[in-house]
């Protein structure tokens, strides 16, 4: 049986994955608005990586025989300055997410809940991915310091990210061996 120490800490993980989708959504509304329709369509893809993370926790808990228990999620902003401050915000959030990750394995090592250890490698290794992916667009905005000419560039780059099948496999349930 999972310990509640643990359990409260997988809750609190999946309120932060739901408020990452909810931010990159929210940033995804500020780039359909600028027509940058190639960032738009990176961050609507990341909505959809952030509520795959957000089931995965889930079904953890059911596995655990857990109760999972959704938390109010508070509310992202609404513009940034540039795409280079919102990009900024999208790299220190995936900081901030990989610390989360970190204390929550810390957690599951004091408790000596190996299982959850072992489960969350997984996020340890995609949060590894999620810095990198972020920082790749934020160095190149950083390069183009928002010179409309490198926008431009950066966002038919980014109107080539496709849908990771293992997602479409998990919300149209045919996914196997997760
Ligand atoms: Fe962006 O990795 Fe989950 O939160």
């Amino acid at each position: 049986m999972i310990k509640d120490k643990v359990l409260k800490a997988l809750n609190n993980q999946i309120n932060e994955e739901l408020y990452s989708a909810y931010l990159y959504a929210s940033m995804r509304a500020y780039f359909e608005k600028l027509n940058l329709k190639g960032f738009a369509n990176w961050l609507r893809i990341q909505v959809q990586e952030e509520l795959f993370h957000v089931r995965k926790f889930e079904n953890y808990i059911f596995e655990r025989g857990g109760e999972v228990e959704l938390y109010e999620i508070k509310k992202p902003p609404k513009s940034w300055k540039s795409p280079l401050d919102a990009f900024e915000g999208v790299y220190k959030h995936e900081c901030h997410i990989t610390e989360c990750i970190n204390k929550l394995a810390e957690i599951a090592e004091k408790e000596g809940d190996r299982s959850t250890r072992m489960f969350l490698d997984w996020f340890i290794n995609e949060q590894m991915e999620e810095e990198a992916n972020a920082d790749g667009i934020l160095q190149k905005l950083q390069m183009v310091k928002d010179a409309p000419g490198g926008i431009y560039w950066i966002d038919k780059e980014l109107e080539q990210r496709t849908i990771n099948p293992m997602i479409i496999a998990d919300i149209t349930g045919t996914a196997t061996g997760q």
